[in-house]
């Protein structure tokens, strides 16, 4: 018996307290037996599984732009990209994850550089994926044949089971930001992962303006009558800064004329979303550019499920539960599980952040919430 329990993963301790029993030679000879069979009581965890409330292992923390980009740029010089290694992405990892190359219990969060003339090669997987370009150009991303431009401001969402390539056409290296739901997948034991073609053809090489995707589904409010399903995934590969911006621009301005659609006072937010179905572009990532008036703020508001933000432009301070910083282009930082969390532009400049969060994921099993700063904490 001793042999076995000092094998088993289970550890009980005695303690006082409300719901406990009290301490006795019966007791603990009951604990090793538990051990023994791999048993665990209620009573001795119930406060850690069933919190009042979401108490995230996951710490708010922030990753400056100029120390990822020259760490990636060093990697572009020593590190090869190709078949194995699949591509130069430098996750970022959340202190209290234990190290894993996790930003967030469900988010995955990167930034990849690929140096001029290089191709990362074709593969595919079950995990649902997006790029964000906070600067630079000259990398396409080839999505099931498709060749598709990224330039900074643009989003594009890749789901699950696409193929999927990059080639880097420019005499620059570039840099962006990868999103992906790699923890979720994981922990729930989803994953599937393919090798694709070792090289793309002349025709997916090429470097269009448009991609075919942005033809078909990139107009504002048209859908070709002979597409009529609603997709679980977005079709259109590329969301273009010029029309994000105007979308933001024209809130201010409507606000300014006394029609708000702002969120609040002088904080605009558009939300990406699948023109199939009018919701988020993937089924388990929620897309969005919020901008701040230059001195104007969010309210404060908490959240079930967590966040990934980058700075896209301006400057401004941000607050997520006990930690404040001042923020400039490109800093990333996470909003864990229900920490509050608010933003504030500087005097002189607007800010823009760009944020994606695990809310699909929530609102498909009716768990989500959001509380604001003074409310109550509706459903
Ligand atoms: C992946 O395929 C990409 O295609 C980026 O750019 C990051 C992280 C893990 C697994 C696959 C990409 C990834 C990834």
């Amino acid at each position: 018996m001793s042999n076995a329990s000092a094998l088993s993963p289970v550890r009980l301790k005695m303690q006082a307290g409300p719901g406990q029993p009290e301490p006795s030679p019966a007791l603990e000879q009951l604990y090793r037996g538990f051990e023994q069979e791999l048993l665990v009581p209620l009573w001795t965890e119930i406060g850690d599984l069933m919190p009042p409330h979401p108490r995230s292992k996951a710490s708010p923390h922030l990753w400056r732009w100029d120390r990822l980009v020259d760490l990636a740029s060093q990697a572009g010089r020593l590190v090869p990209v190709g078949r194995g290694g699949e591509r130069r992405a430098i996750a970022l990892a959340n202190p209290s994850l234990g190290g894993k190359p996790y930003a967030t219990p469900t988010l995955w969060a990167a930034i990849q550089y690929l140096m001029p003339g290089e191709n990362a090669p074709e593969h595919r997987h079950s995990q649902h994926a997006f790029r964000f370009v906070v600067e630079g150009e000259g990398v396409w991303t080839v999505v099931g044949g498709d060749a598709v431009r990224m330039s900074r401001g643009d989003f594009l969402p890749q789901a699950g089971m696409n193929w999927h390539a990059h080639h880097n056409a420019a005499t620059e290296p570039m840099a962006w930001i990868d999103g992906l739901d790699i923890p979720f997948s994981y922990y729930t034991e989803s994953q599937f992962f393919e090798f694709g073609r070792h090289q793309l053809s002349p025709a997916e090489m090429t470097t269009p303006e448009r991609s075919r995707s942005e033809r078909v589904w990139g107009h504002p409010g048209l859908r070709p009558v002979s597409q009529t399903e609603a997709l679980p995934a977005t079709p259109l590969l590329a969301y273009r800064w010029v029309d994000t911006d105007r979308a933001l621009t024209e809130q201010l301005a409507l606000e300014d004329e006394g029609h708000a659609v702002t969120l609040s006072h002088g904080h605009a937010a558009v939300r990406f979303t699948n023109p199939t179905s009018g919701r988020d572009v993937l089924p388990t990532i929620r897309t969005e550019m919020h901008r701040l008036r230059a001195g104007g703020r969010t309210r404060t508001w908490r959240e079930v499920g967590s966040s990934v933000f980058q700075v896209f432009e301006g400057q401004g301070t941000v607050r997520v539960g006990e930690q404040q910083w001042a923020v400039a282009r490109g800093d990333m930082f996470v909003v864990p599980s229900w920490v509050p969390f608010c933003a504030e532009a500087g005097a002189d400049a607007a800010l823009d952040l760009f944020r994606f969060n695990d809310a699909p994921i929530f609102e498909a099993l009716h768990t989500h919430r959001v509380q604001f700063d003074g409310d109550s904490g509706a459903v």
